[in-house]
């Protein structure tokens, strides 16, 4: 397989990265991240701190460079949630900043810095391993229906194709400049929003932190392609109505892509009536990558996600009515779940197709439409993936709750959003909604809370004691 970064070797002048005004070269990413390759090589695997900054995607590259597998971490990731992760993973070092603060709980790993010495650094001489395109790059963290996150373990091979295709079906080449605010430790923001445009020779800007004004600002001034989650195209089609320059900017784009949850298609429509560009949508998860997206030069089609990715199987199982779950099949796909045999066993049919657990039907000429998932107790909250048994367990480790349900409920902003049910342990003086949002946050992630709390006497429960989350609907 090629380098996966063809344009670290020639290392030009060109910006490659920039964040929030501190930006690199291809010539000064190659230095710097090589020579922190040099001193990572041989570590069974690192951890890295993922704030979203220029030290994190120096810090990832290096360990691609190196050939070591890297764990991001969400910075805000709560105790019991980084505890988990540590243990599974078993990182030896922890990439960082020099400025960051780390938890206690990463206290024993060694602490290497990421400092970004741009030109200063001598390109290393040496050339850096050649690597299995099967040997794991990352490792993704993402939640299930029940129990802690599972570690995704994403190979190089499968980082490599679904960029190659994705820039097949965007056209998207060296000369993009990519604008995005997307956190770094999930697929969508580092490995579409980071690797992606370093795997094409091209550029991104990283906004630090989402706002309207980021986006307007830099579609306005070079940018040329623009990544989010629907509910950051959410807030953007609010603010079209009074905002002229955003309207002029998003029009004057190259590419608009939406991804990680459905984009309503009125969100789509209002878009589209002002500016007169359509949002691309794509469909990915953790553990597949990309599967499928609208071409640039097809029909966009809002509701649908398009079609397969080149080198991408696709089919609809058990659709006797049209509607079947999607399996797909593919270079894209993990190589299994970290220490899991059982769940990596379970996600697979016999015949060896992946199961998304998304529920779809395809229109005549195969475009796919996403209609719902299989599993209700997956909520997908800001293009976050959130398992409810996750914080159900997290709220009844709080001495005031003796019974939870957690179920999502539609959100205009959010897609979705957080709700608990909870019966009290003392009715007299139950635990404040915000202090469960605390604690859900402080244990697990601040995105994990939720928004809405309602307090029962008794949990709707069926003849076998399960809880019928069907009757649990706020009013
Ligand atoms: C609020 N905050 C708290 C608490 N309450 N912190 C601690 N304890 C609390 N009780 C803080 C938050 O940390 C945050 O701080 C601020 O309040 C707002 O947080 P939140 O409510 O979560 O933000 P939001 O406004 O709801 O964020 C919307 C968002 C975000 C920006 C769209 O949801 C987001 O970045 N989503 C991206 C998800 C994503 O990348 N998914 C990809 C995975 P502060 O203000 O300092 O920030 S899916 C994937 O990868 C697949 C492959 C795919 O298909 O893409
Ligand atoms: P994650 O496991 O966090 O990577 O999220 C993957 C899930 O996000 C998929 O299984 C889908 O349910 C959802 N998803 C991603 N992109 C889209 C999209 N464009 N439309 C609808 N759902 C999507």
């Amino acid at each position: 397989m090629s380098a996966l970064f063809p344009a670290l070797l020639t290392a030009s002048n060109k910006q490659a990265l920039r964040f929030d005004g501190r930006a690199l070269t291809y010539a000064e990413l190659a230095a710097t991240a090589g020579s922190l390759a040099e001193r990572i090589e041989g570590a069974g695997r690192v951890a890295v701190w993922a704030t979203p900054t220029l030290e994190t995607a120096v810090g990832v590259v290096a360990a691609l460079l190196a050939g070591v597998p890297a764990v991001p971490l969400n910075p805000r990731t709560g105790e019991r949630e980084l505890a988990h992760i540590l243990k599974d993973s078993t990182p030896t070092a922890i990439l960082a900043a020099p400025t960051d603060q780390l938890p206690p709980a990463l206290a024993e790993l060694t602490r290497i810095e990421v400092v970004v010495a741009g030109a200063a650094d001598p390109t290393p001489e040496r050339t850096l391993p050649q690597t299995d395109p099967e040997s794991p790059a990352l490792i993704v963290y993402t939640s299930g229906t029940t129990g802690p996150p599972k570690g995704a373990v994403l190979p190089r091979r499968a980082i490599a194709t679904t960029l190659d295709a994705l820039a097949d079906v965007w056209g998207w080449t060296a000369d993009d400049v990519l604008v995005h605010a997307l956190p770094l430790f999930h697929v969508h923001g580092l490995i579409l929003g980071i690797l992606g445009p370093l795997r094409r020779g091209g550029t991104v800007r990283h906004l630090g932190k989402f706002s309207v004004d980021g986006v307007t600002r830099e579609l306005s001034s070079g940018a040329t392609m623009l990544f989010g989650v629907p509910t950051m195209y959410h807030r953007i089609a609010e603010s079209l109505d009074t905002d002229r320059e955003l309207t002029k900017a998003l029009a004057g784009a190259r590419l608009l892509v939406s991804g990680s949850a459905a984009l309503p298609v009125h969100d789509h429509r209002r878009i589209t009536a002002a500016t007169g560009r359509a949002v691309i949508e794509r469909y990915g998860m953790t553990e597949t990558l990309m599967n499928t997206s609208v071409r640039v030069d097809g029909d966009p089609r809002p509701g649908t996600v398009g079609v397969p990715l080149p080198g991408v199987e696709l089919r609809l199982a058990d659709d006797s009515d049209g509607i079947g779950e999607i399996q797909v099949r593919g270079p894209n796909l993990f190589s299994g779940y970290l220490n899991r045999p059982d769940a990596t066993a379970a996600a697979f049919t016999e015949d060896g197709w992946f199961r998304t657990g998304d529920m779809a039907s395809l229109d005549a000429d195969g475009y796919v439409r996403i209609v719902g998932r299989k599993a209700t107790d997956l909520i997908k909250s800001g293009g976050y993936k959130i398992g409810a048994g996750e914080i159900e367990n997290a709220l009844l480790d709080h001495p005031g709750v003796r019974e939870a349900a957690v179920t999502g409920e539609p959100d205009a902003d959010l897609g979705e959003r957080v709700v608990a049910w909870v019966v009290p342990t003392d009715r007299q003086s139950p635990p404040s909604e915000e202090e469960l949002a605390n604690h859900v946050a402080a244990q697990l992630a601040p995105h994990k809370r939720p928004r809405t709390v309602h307090y029962l006497d008794t949990l709707p429960r069926n003849d076998m004691g399960k809880i019928m989350k069907r009757a649990l609907k706020s009013a």
